[in-house]
């Protein structure tokens, strides 16, 4: 064969390929925070043993390498140990470890700690959304509410407190549970500070929305009294993947009553994530001024997510919720929360790893949008 031969033409145009556009993206992004937390690193973890070749490595480990050590927050991101400054920052994570609103398995209480000890592994650099969350976003971990592991009703009080005073301080709430009750104080934290109404985006296998649950505000209550909040409408709560077999009968008779719109795993084989996710999106956002999202974990199908407290076969497959909750950030949120994730029935951290990539994903398209971040609309 003649090696001067040019090689064949392509079938294809590797600029039309996604990646070669993300590349492309990924390339425009400075290094400057990287490169100040490794100088900081030097400073403050001492300078690494002198056979060491790479010289940014440090005695003590104290930036994100290597990923399975140092004190874990989420992505390894600043600890807001002053809440009063969470201000600084334009995205706080927080934990709600609460989990007596559960009905059947309790764990959830160590949902955040869970989330936090896999989102070590990650970096914050993506090639899908072209997006690097350590240069282009002001992340930190708020750390947990002060929750009152007895009490439902004082519970709610503190977090709808800490929720509010998070949003009010400019942050990008994600709160991270804890049993899915905490869904209505993130709500009645955020509602009040919205100037129009909030729509909800709910992903779940369950429904949620009767009055009361064993005479309390249970994980099965939370968007009956949501939907009670004067600039939180019914019509404006869009339920995706309900379904199963679990104590549905007295909140499916409420969502009938209060017409939500609910989106069955069957109507998302039939229409396609893409089209469920349109629908979704023209409910949440029709006639409202800012958007929810509520991702229970439990809305994907049981075998990828065995840590969790209600358990069901036949939810969403990873890679479809995965693209619905980008294309849901697409359009912006005013906050979300993830929940439901119970690590005493984890396996691997499969669960906890799918959540935390729930939360990365929005993240990352909120800011490659430009709603947070460098690239930001506003600003
Ligand atoms: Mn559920």
């Amino acid at each position: 064969m003649d090696p001067d031969s040019s090689p064949a033409q392509s079938s294809f145009d590797r600029r039309d390929l996604h990646a070669t556009r993300m590349l492309d993206r990924l390339s425009e992004i400075g290094d400057e925070r990287l490169r100040a937390l490794t100088q900081r690193g030097l400073e403050v973890g001492l300078e690494a043993a002198p056979s060491v070749q790479d010289r940014r490595i440090t005695t003590f480990a104290r930036g994100g390498q290597p990923a399975f050590a140092g004190i874990n927050t989420f992505l390894k991101a600043p600890y807001c140990e002053d809440i009063r400054t969470v201000g600084d920052y334009e995205v706080a994570v927080v934990g709600a470890p609460f989990d007596m609103g559960t009905t059947y398995r309790s764990g959830a209480r160590f949902g955040p700690q869970a989330v936090r000890r896999i989102s070590a592994l990650y970096d914050g650099y993506s090639l899908d959304l072209g997006v690097d969350l350590l240069e282009e976003l002001r992340l930190c971990d708020a750390g947990d509410i002060f929750v009152i592991p007895s009490n439902i009703e004082k519970t709610f009080d503190q977090i709808d407190r800490a929720v509010h005073h998070l949003f009010e301080s400019g942050c990008f709430p994600v709160v991270i549970g804890g049993d899915h009750s905490i869904s209505y104080p993130n709500i009645r934290g955020i509602a009040p500070l919205i100037d129009g109404n909030l729509g909800i985006i709910h992903f779940d296998r369950h429904i949620d929305i009767q009055e009361r649950d064993m005479d309390e505000r249970m994980h099965t209550t939370h968007f009956f009294h949501a939907t009670n909040i004067p600039n939180v409408r019914p019509a404006n709560l869009v339920q995706i993947a309900i379904g199963g077999w679990y104590g549905s009968r007295p909140g499916l008779k409420v969502a009938r009553e209060r017409e939500t719109v609910v989106i069955t795993v069957g109507d998302i084989e039939a229409m396609g994530i893409e089209r469920a996710t349109e629908i979704a999106l023209e409910v949440a956002w029709n006639g409202t001024k800012a958007v929810f999202l509520s991702f229970d974990i439990d809305c994907l199908d049981g075998g990828f997510t065995p840590g969790t407290g209600s358990p069901e076969p036949g939810g969403l497959l990873p890679r479809e919720a995965l693209k619905a909750v980008r294309m849901i950030a697409k359009q912006g949120l005013c906050g979300m929360d993830l929940v439901e994730i119970a690590p005493p029935y984890d396996v691997s951290d499969v669960t906890a790893q799918l959540g935390c990539r729930v939360v990365m994903d929005v993240l990352g398209t909120l800011v490659s949008e430009g709603w947070l971040g460098t690239r930001g609309r506003s600003s």
